[in-house]
């Protein structure tokens, strides 16, 4: 009987968000500093207005709903407030690492075909040309110095705005990764999931609203991707809590701001450069609450050696951007697990509260506990597919519906969960995911180049980074210094292998496969 039914309540993100503003919107929400060195303060009242603002002015371009709104910029708070400007004006928000160059910047917009584009006013000629070629209809600026097209029109909008509604099924962003294989594919969010799981950590995380004493988040980490965009913005503001925002990860920085904070998120190379800093004491750290790392594996040296300088037990947590947050060592007690409170180095912890978590075999049988094998998640968070990517999609998913990570791991009787490699040739370099697949097929466009391989080995400040072997054509000579440097001027400078040997030949097994555990072997040593 449908005409009894109420129309089912809005489910957009925006909203809630809005509706855990302290009553006291006067109140400081974010703390930031302007590029000339200026300390900033915006109120939550500010956050409300300035999104609003926004959120009218793509209204203004009439564009049907759920249009993609791509974004490069430098990181700001206005970068912030566009993004839950479009969140509000029911748009989906794609937002693209500024390291990417031209050529990765013309394969996002082809295959997202944006409505907006949204770069930095010194990108433009280049990035608008690549937009309008793809049919982007608009394409606005935006300075960390708040300057830009986008500021310069929203201004004459008015500052209140309904959030338009949105079920919880529709998506909100799109995050560009390789999942296991091949090209860029775009992982759809929607509404539903990044609520859910934000609504789970303030619970599992012992957020503390500001009647509860507050907590205070300094945002080091960029904001294009899932920990410094979803796990640290959306935790802060669905607990109406502020944020000490720093343009980019200074590790001084970090330690003068320790004392004004209670909760601190980071990737492991955030923490290893932190450790070099003498004034990470446990005096600064007294007020802390909380550090949480996650994206990379992080080395038990790191564990340990944060615990005898702070006192504090770092909480690391494993996630993916198809997923959001997948599991975490407890923050106290966590009763689903006898009550365990062990935040144990290592291991990312328990499956999150809603998550499912399996290890399977080969076949995809799962595993008794304390077997290895390959990590498969179900849960609120998991996303709705790759953007026009239906056949990617379904490869992702066995067939009872699990996602399947591409991580390869244990669950322990007790719980704890340890992620021991990947099946997905996949290298993570301080935080940011680099497929080998797209370096090599760089690589082997370049002149005099036959084939070539690209592995990850261990490395003291990015835990991970990329070594590539090249194999020249008969009679030619690349050299490594100008692969390099050729690799420079099209990937984004974090793709770009740190060291580049030319060889005779690359080492393959009887089926013809190119045998990376060799090359790992041989090159474990280098950065060591
Ligand atoms: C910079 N460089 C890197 C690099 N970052 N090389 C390898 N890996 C990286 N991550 C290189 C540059 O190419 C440059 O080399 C040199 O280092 C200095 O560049 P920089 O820009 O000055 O570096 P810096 O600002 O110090 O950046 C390092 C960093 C940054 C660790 C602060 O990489 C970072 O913020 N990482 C966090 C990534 C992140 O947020 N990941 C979350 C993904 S979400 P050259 O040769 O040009 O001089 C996810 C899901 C989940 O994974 O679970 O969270
Ligand atoms: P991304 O696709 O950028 O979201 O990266 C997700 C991948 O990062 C996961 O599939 C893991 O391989 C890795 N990852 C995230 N957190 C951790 C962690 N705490 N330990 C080990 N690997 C992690």
């Amino acid at each position: 009987m449908p005409d009894t039914l109420s129309p089912s309540p809005s489910q957009n993100l925006f909203a809630a968000l809005r509706a855990a503003f302290p009553a006291n919107l006067d109140a400081v929400a974010i703390e930031a500093v302007a590029p000339d060195g200026r300390p900033l303060a915006y109120r939550w009242r500010d956050l409300e207005h300035a999104s609003a603002r926004m959120a009218n002015l793509l209204a203004s371009l009439r564009l049907p709903p759920g249009s993609r709104i791509a974004v490069q910029v430098e990181k700001s708070v206005e970068a912030l407030i566009l993004y839950l400007a479009t969140l509000r004006a029911g748009h989906v928000y794609l937002p693209l690492n500024t390291a990417y160059k031209s050529a990765e910047i013309e394969y996002f917009i082809g295959n997202a075909e944006p409505a907006v584009v949204v770069c930095t006013p010194g990108n433009f000629g280049w990035v608008s040309r690549i937009a309008f070629a793809a049919g982007t209809g608009h394409v606005f600026t935006l300075g960390d110095d708040r300057t830009g097209s986008l500021l310069e029109r929203a201004v004459h909008f008015g500052d209140t705005h309904q959030p338009v509604a949105r079920a919880a099924d529709d998506v909100a962003a799109i995050l560009y990764t390789s999942g296991t294989t091949g090209r860029s594919k775009g992982a759809m969010l929607t509404h539903g999931n990044l609520l859910s799981n934000a609504l789970m950590l303030k619970g599992y995380w012992g957020w503390r609203t500001p009647e509860e004493g507050g907590d205070v988040l300094i945002h080091a980490l960029p904001i294009f991707h899932v920990h410094g965009l979803f796990v640290a913005i959306h935790g802060a503001l669905i607990n109406g809590s502020k944020m000490i925002w720093l343009p980019r990860f200074e590790p001084r920085a970090v330690v003068e701001a320790l004392p004004r904070a209670t909760v601190f998120m980071g990737v492991p190379t955030l923490y290893v450069r932190l450790l070099a800093e003498a004034g990470l004491t446990r005096e600064a750290a007294r007020h802390m609450r909380l550090f949480i790392s996650g994206s990379a594996p992080l080395l038990i040296e790191t564990f340990r050696l944060w615990q005898e300088r702070t006192g504090h037990t770092i909480l690391e947590r494993y996630g993916m951007s198809e997923t959001i947050m997948l599991t975490s060592n407890p923050y106290q007690a966590d009763a689903r697990y006898e009550g365990r409170t062990e935040r144990r180095g290592g291991t990312v912890g328990f499956p999150l509260p809603g998550v499912g978590l399996r290890v399977v075999d080969e076949q995809g049988a799962p595993l008794p506990a304390g077997e290895t094998g390959h990590i498969q998640v179900r849960g609120p968070g998991v996303f709705k597919g790759y953007w026009r990517m239906p056949e990617k999609t379904a490869e992702e998913f066995a067939a009872d519906g699990w996602f399947r990570t591409g991580d390869v791991g244990l669950q322990d009787a007790q719980g704890y969960v340890t992620i021991v490699g990947r099946s997905k040739d996949l290298i993570i370099s301080g935080g940011y995911n680099v497929y080998p697949a797209e370096v090599e097929g760089a690589i082997n466009e370049l002149p005099g180049v036959a084939e070539s391989a690209v592995v990850g080995v261990p490395h003291p400040d990015f835990g991970e980074v990329g070594v590539a072997v090249v194999v020249p054509r008969p009679g030619a000579q690349p050299q490594a210094d100008a692969i390099m440097e050729a690799l420079k001027a099209q990937l984004a400078n974090y793709k770009v292998p740190k060291r580049c040997f030319i060889a005779a030949e690359l080492p393959r097994n009887a089926m013809g496969k190119v045998q990376k555990n060799l090359l790992r072997e041989q090159y474990r040593g280098l950065f060591a």
